[in-house]
């Protein structure tokens, strides 16, 4: 026996849907990890993590981890559950399985999204099983598809500045992100930028800790940014600050798009905004005026502004702007809003959609999007809608607290004929409506392989540590329900190693030269990318120029030029709704939480504190409501309570929740989702989060 106490440093990757995946150093001590660091030589991560994933082993051995697969024996959504075998529980699921899939296996629905970003732990050996199964297919549309389409339409791929050279930007314009909170090690280049003398100008309704940071805030009406890059590029055409040479053998539709900002002098663009007319002029001149002293300037888009309405068409319009001034010649310029493209990922052999093919003659089965599941899981069986949704897995993801119109979600997992399956670590409030719980690893204890969307390096996860309790990796969970399944093809028996192994395509040029040992070994590897992806044009879309005008649009019975589409719930769009519910309701991410993940780390709440409501002065005296006082939300929809934070931070007209909070960690049981809505964005089928309007108003003492 080695009595000799052994230390270990062992290279992973954070898996959490977030930007900047970070390499991490997790030191292990005789088994056990003691520690999470940043690698200090991986570049975007730079040897520092947030507060959150620097706790990760406080996650990872936090006492209420899942240890053993359970059933449950109380009733649904109460949370009472009964330790069981491995063997109950696989049998038991495949058993119901079986039995639906033989009347139609749409009646079966995955439900999972970004808890792991992993390609193996994601989206592979899960995809590869339900695809066999014939199940309904999930249209993973909560976070991201509306500005994605938006994008692609615009620019063809989501490729972007390359964070790397951020630093050297003299303009950087932060519009519907918080990067402080949300996309720390982009934030740290933004400072160094700073220091070397750049501008940062942030657009956003709330004065976010990141928007506190910057030289100037912009605090726009929510859904209106589509309307002020309208404004900007009618001064930018109409005071000639372009980049004509760039305009003429990069984009299509430069003279229609001239045409249509003429409908948006920036006094009108002023009133759809709420902002002033000067604020529009100042920022398109000293846009483009940077752009012609050859200065790098950049745009961060995030995706606050994608979750109203016309989100999709928010970020086409933000899209236009860098290739009106020439931005996109400079490494670091241009825009970023995702980097998710750049990666080109094995997905036939990920996850098999061939797989899926099989059944109906070719024909893909029926797909049900993620963002309406409170809808879809109350439908009835139609000959639109297909089969009533009988059997639900859930993995990755807590949708009784982040979708939205939760009261709809909730009463759809409380129906007892529905047979639901959670892979959860934690008993979160959507395992307390799990028939079956099963408990799932951590990064710490399972293999991966990551994909970005803020950076271009492959990431790899070692183990660091042996499963905790019984608790089994998704890919090896849905491994044994093949098995249980009678599955015999291959694809079944790849491992976790076999998997990463293919992850990236190395047909393609950017991944030519990937390996998964040598990956294993060093954590992390670019691909091979240019700094300036657009400096010579080069768009993936049809024509393979900046599309000002896309004719895919039209087909798609969009507009084929950038327009505003206002928020459906909006004091100027809807004047009647407004009489009853004046106040519109943004619920964007806390810095301390990962959209509802860390809410149960108690050092992490503590910091949060309760569920807050921040409010205007304005609106909060009409209202007699003080600091500390509690408040109650409120819509047709649902309500909430909450804790007011009467501050110049939210502007006139507009109150800020910060989400996500678990129910059953706030004092009513309740969360912003109960009153955000299920109406889907004009491109991408996306959640509309931030398109909300509300009354609020003092809570009698003792309610
Ligand atoms: N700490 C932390 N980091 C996270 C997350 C988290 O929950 N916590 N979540 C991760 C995920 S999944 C995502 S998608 C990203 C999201 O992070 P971000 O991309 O930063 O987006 P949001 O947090 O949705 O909103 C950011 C800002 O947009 C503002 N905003 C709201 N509505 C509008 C609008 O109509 N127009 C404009 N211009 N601004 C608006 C909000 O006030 C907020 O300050 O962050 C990731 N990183
Ligand atoms: N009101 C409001 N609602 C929102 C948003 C908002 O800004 N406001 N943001 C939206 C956005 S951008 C997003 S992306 C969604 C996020 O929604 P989700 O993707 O559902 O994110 P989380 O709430 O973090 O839940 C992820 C769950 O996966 C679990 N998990 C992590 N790793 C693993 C694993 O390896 N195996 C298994 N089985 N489970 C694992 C975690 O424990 C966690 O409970 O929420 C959306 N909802
Ligand atoms: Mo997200």
């Amino acid at each position: 026996m080695n009595s000799v106490s052994e230390t270990i440093i062992v290279r992973a990757a954070c898996p959490h849907d977030c930007p900047d995946t970070c390499a991490l150093l997790v030191t292990v001590k005789d088994g056990v990890a003691t520690e999470v660091k940043g690698d200090p030589d991986h570049p975007t991560t730079a040897g520092v993590l947030c507060t959150k994933v620097s706790r990760y082993t406080d996650r990872t051995y936090h006492k209420d981890r899942l240890l053993y697969p359970m059933k449950r024996v109380g009733k649904k959504g109460e949370g009472k559950f009964e330790r069981i075998s491995w063997d109950e529980a696989l049998d038991t699921i495949s058993a119901r399985l079986k039995e639906v899939a033989a009347r139609d296996p749409q009646a079966i629905l995955p439900y999972s999204y970004a808890g792991t970003m992993g390609l193996v732990q994601g989206e592979s050996m899960a995809m590869r099983f339900f695809n066999r199964i014939g199940a309904s297919q999930l249209d993973r549309t909560i976070c991201a598809s509306a500005g994605a389409a938006g994008y692609k339409y615009t620019l063809g791929t989501r490729l972007g500045a390359d964070t790397e050279h951020v630093q050297d930007a003299k303009l950087v314009i932060i519009w519907g992100g918080n990067p402080i909170a949300s996309n720390l090690h982009f934030w740290m280049r933004v400072q160094e930028a700073k220091r070397r003398g750049a501008k940062l100008i942030a657009i956003d309704p709330y004065r976010s800790l990141s928007a506190d940071k910057c030289h100037q805030h912009i605090a726009l009406l929510p859904g209106t940014d589509a309307a002020l890059a309208l404004g900007m590029m009618h001064v930018l055409i109409n005071e000639n600050l372009l980049d004509a040479d760039y305009i003429a053998q990069h984009t299509l539709g430069f003279d229609q798009l001239k045409q249509r900002v003429q409908e948006w002098p920036p006094q009108h663009t002023a009133e759809v905004c709420g902002i002033s007319a000067d604020e529009v002029v100042q920022l398109a001149r000293e846009y483009g005026a940077a752009a012609q002293r050859g200065e790098i300037t950049l745009i961060r888009a995030n995706y606050g502004l994608q979750r109203v309405r016309g989100g999709g068409m928010a970020v086409r319009n933000i899209a236009c702007l860098p290739a009106l001034v020439g931005a996109w010649r400079h490494a670091g310029g241009g825009l970023q809003l995702s980097t998710s493209d750049s990666f080109p990922k094995n997905g036939a052999f990920l996850q098999r959609p061939d797989l899926l093919l099989q059944h109906n003659n070719g024909v893909p089965t029926r797909t049900i999007n993620m963002s309406t599941i409170g809808d879809d899981l109350l439908r009835e069986a139609s000959a639109d809608f297909g089969p009533r949704v009988e059997a639900m897995i859930v993995y990755n993801s807590n949708p009784v607290a982040v979708a939205p119109e939760s009261g709809k979600v909730m009463q759809g997992f409380a129906r007892e004929d529905l047979f639901t399956v959670v892979l959860e670590h934690f008993q979160t409030d959507t395992a307390d409506y799990a028939d079956i719980l099963l408990p799932a690893t951590t990064q710490l204890e399972h293999i991966d392989v990551h994909a970005t969307y803020g950076h271009v390096y492959m990431m790899a996860n070692n183990a660091a540590i042996a499963p905790l309790g019984e608790a089994k990796a998704n890919s090896e969970i849905f491994r044994l329900l093949a098995a249980r399944m009678g599955f015999t093809e291959d694809c079944f028996s790849d491992s976790d190693d076999a998997i990463a192994a293919q992850a990236f395509d190395r047909r393609h040029p950017r991944a030519a030269d990937y390996d998964w040992e040598r990956l294993k070994e060093k954590g992390w590897q670019r691909l091979n990318m240019p700094a300036a992806p657009f400096a010579e044009g080069g768009f993936g879309t049809p024509s393979g120029k900046c599309e000002f005008y896309s004719a895919r649009m039209q087909a798609d019975g969009l507009d084929p030029l950038p327009t505003y589409i206002a928020p459906y719930e909006s004091v100027a769009s809807n004047a009647e709704l407004a009489q009853k519910y004046p106040l519109a309701m943004i619920s964007p991410p806390a810095r301390n939480f990962l959209n509802s993940s860390f809410v149960n780390v108690q050092s992490l709440r503590d910091t949060e504190g309760e569920p807050h409501l921040d409010i205007h002065p304005d609106d909060a005296a009409a209202r007699g409501i003080v600091s500390g006082a509690e408040v109650r939300i409120f819509n047709d929809r649902g309500s909430m309570l909450a804790k007011a934070r009467v501050t110049p931070k939210a502007r006139i007209g507009l109150v800020v929740g910060l989400s996500i909070w678990w129910k059953k960690f706030s004092g009513d049981g309740k969360n912003a989702n109960e009153v955000t809505s299920q109406r889907l964005t004009d491109m991408g089928n996306a959640p509309t989060f931030y398109d909300v309007l509300v009354q609020v108003e003092a809570c009698p003492s003792g309610v």
